[in-house]
């Protein structure tokens, strides 16, 4: 049979590039087959190099929030690129972006940019490390915050689809201060907090994983967490780096109401090019050269192409400049949101019904447009449950909807995301492709 453009790609990416992609989870391997290459995407839709469109459900893992090609993100980083791609000085954009984030994010006094958001997170940890004098950490199992060393410890992601969540070359020193602990799971945390006491610089946690699929905190869980840490002398690290000004406006920490002392950033404030931030109380942020002891640096951080684009984002969602003061909460500040939420009603409802009339078990979670369906009875609250989903199944389902022009998060670990491009009638196809394809089984 006649090679594919994709397949004619992949064969060569083969050569060149370890496993044919620049990331794992990209490849394929937790659904098996090969990944298409797409040749441009456009609103909530991606057309590959062989002319097949498909409804996008993973939006670049999260940036896309506007759906892709959004006209004044595109314009604005044409113009800005016009004056140059990097400067290595100090540029506008970047004092632009930095008030942005403080009026939309409560708890955020002052923020720091870096190009990805491991480099977010593992300044952070740094950060907190040198602001309390203590060395252990507190992460939690399936949740993934980037590839850093002291972090690939039961991480998520892309860790977790291939099955080995501890990477090989991390020496056992390098993650001997990290603490793992279950989610949602109050009775561990407050047993590590006893057996480390005075020794935890920091909780950090998803404060809605989206990393082994998605589940959301129980009731009271992240009040717990901000408890015992501001009880314990720890700093509570968000890692919104897929949530943040995507669940609200000033992200899970407004939704939930919890306000962390650090928070991680990353994926829609660069409006799809490469973007990290970590933000947080100014006493601690200070601690960072060149104010203070902490080092951390970044070539391309605050790139004036990579601030134009996540500020012509963040502007798009309707988010004023002075948006702590200003922000409706039910004016145009709450249109996308709204907008993403009637969305992710409308799927979640219609996944539920092409599963039941089916016959086949399927959890549906959701927090407002991050979802994920697991291919298991029970309720999915945690890494356990979601291991217990039926991989296989999974798989079926994932290539199935790719032939019906659905393309979802290539592995049952991962969330999928919705945009303001998605219409009504992309939800509907969507829904009827799962009815199709489940009904088959
Ligand atoms: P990056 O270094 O990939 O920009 O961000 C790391 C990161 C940190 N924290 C959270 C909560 C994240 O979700 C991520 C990255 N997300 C994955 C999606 N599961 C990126 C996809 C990939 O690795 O290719």
């Amino acid at each position: 049979m006649k090679q594919s453009q994709s397949e004619k790609l992949f064969a060569e990416a083969l050569r060149f590039i370890p496993g044919g992609v620049n990331s794992p989870v990209r490849a394929f391997r937790a659904v098996g087959g090969q990944p298409f290459f797409v040749n441009r995407a456009q609103g909530a839709h991606l057309w590959d190099v062989d002319g097949n469109e498909f409804i996008d459900y993973v939006c670049t893992w999260g940036p896309a929030i506007l759906g892709h090609a959004h006209p004044k993100i595109i314009s604005a980083v044409k113009a800005a690129a016009d004056h140059g791609t990097s400067f290595g000085v100090p540029n506008p954009q970047e004092v632009t972006m930095a008030k942005l984030i403080c009026s939309l994010v409560p708890g955020v006094q002052k923020v720091r940019m870096t190009n990805s958001g491991t480099e977010a997170c593992m300044s952070a940890i740094r950060l907190a490390r040198g602001f309390t004098g203590r060395d252990k950490i507190v992460k939690f199992d399936g949740c993934y915050h980037g590839h850093a060393d002291s972090l690939l410890v039961k991480a998520g992601s892309g860790a977790l689809t291939f099955g080995h969540p501890d990477s090989a070359g991390v020496p056992a020193a390098f993650t001997q201060h990290t603490i793992v602990l279950p989610f949602n799971d109050v009775d561990a945390v407050t047993a590590a907090v006893e057996a480390n006491k005075n020794q935890i610089a920091g909780i950090i946690v998803e404060p809605v994983p989206g990393n082994a699929g998605l589940y959301l905190p129980q009731p009271g869980y992240l009040e717990f967490l901000r408890e015992i840490t501001q009880a314990n002398g720890a700093l509570l690290i968000f890692d919104e780096v897929m949530t943040g000004f995507r669940l609200a406006p000033g992200g899970a920490q407004e939704r939930f109401g919890i306000t962390p002392d650090l928070m991680c950033f990353g994926k829609i404030i660069g409006g799809g090019l490469p973007v990290g931030a970590f933000g947080g109380r100014a006493d601690i942020m200070d601690l960072l050269a060149p104010l203070g002891p902490v080092y951390q640096a970044g070539t391309l951080s605050g790139n004036p192409l990579a601030m134009a684009a996540g500020i012509a984002a963040l502007e798009e969602l309707n988010i004023g400049k002075d948006a702590r003061t200003a922000r409706p909460t039910d004016g145009p500040a709450g249109r996308p949101y709204q907008h993403l939420e009637q969305l992710g009603a409308q799927l979640e409802a219609g996944m539920k019904d092409a599963a039941k009339s089916a016959g086949i078990p399927v959890t549906f979670n959701r927090c407002g447009s991050m979802f994920c369906a697991y291919f298991t009875s029970g309720p999915v609250h945690h890494l356990a449950d979601a291991m217990k989903s039926d991989r296989a199944r999974f798989a079926k389902f994932f290539h199935g909807m790719l032939a019906r022009g659905v393309y979802l998060a290539p592995s049952q670990f991962e969330a999928g995301f919705l945009s303001t491009a998605h219409t009504a009638a992309d939800i509907d196809s969507t829904v009827k492709a799962a009815a199709s394809v489940m009904r088959g089984w």
